[in-house]
């Protein structure tokens, strides 16, 4: 089974909207298999951005993330990371679906509420960069029958 790496950011924890978002994918049927809430240190912000580094928001987006605590987690299911980044929306508010996270959630594109890995290798290096091997849980859903056929 595929597993992606979601985060609600700073502004959505500050919001009141982890719990929202951790109920979109629940009700979705995905499993959740990771899961804790952390500051991020600088460091690890600039590793996770890594791919931004030359942008000019990238100081902008290493302090925002930085300024309070993140809810990382890792969510497991078929085709989930392209699911993951559907139903967050385009990366741009103004831009996303009615419907989407960021669409239903957000205006600005630096509050743009929450994180999704953006391709399977994406996720496997974002996931091993957040969480150790013990923290993600293997474990049987008895509901999943009722989910996959
Ligand atoms: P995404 O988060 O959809 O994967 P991204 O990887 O291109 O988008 O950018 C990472 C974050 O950086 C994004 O969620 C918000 C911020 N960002 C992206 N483009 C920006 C821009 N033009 N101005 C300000 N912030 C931007
Ligand atoms: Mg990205």
């Amino acid at each position: 089974m595929e597993r992606t790496f979601v985060m609600v950011k700073p502004d959505g924890v500050q919001r009141g909207l982890v719990g929202e978002i951790i109920a979109r994918f629940e009700r979705r049927g995905y499993k959740l298999v990771g899961l804790k809430l952390f500051t991020m240190p600088t460091a690890l912000a600039e590793t996770h951005y890594g791919e931004h580094r030359n942008k000019a928001f990238f100081k902008g987006l290493v302090d925002f993330i930085t300024s309070g605590p993140v809810a990382a987690m890792v969510w497991e299911g078929k085709n989930v990371v392209a699911a993951a980044r559907e139903m967050l929306g385009a990366t741009d508010p103004q831009k996303a679906l009615p419907g989407t996270i960021r669409g239903t959630y957000g205006i600005d594109i630096g509050r743009n509420v929450a994180h999704g890995s953006d391709s399977e290798a994406s996720a496997v290096r974002e996931i091993g960069i957040f969480f150790e091997e013990a923290e993600l849980l293997s474990y049987n859903r008895a509901i999943d029958t009722w989910i996959y056929e």
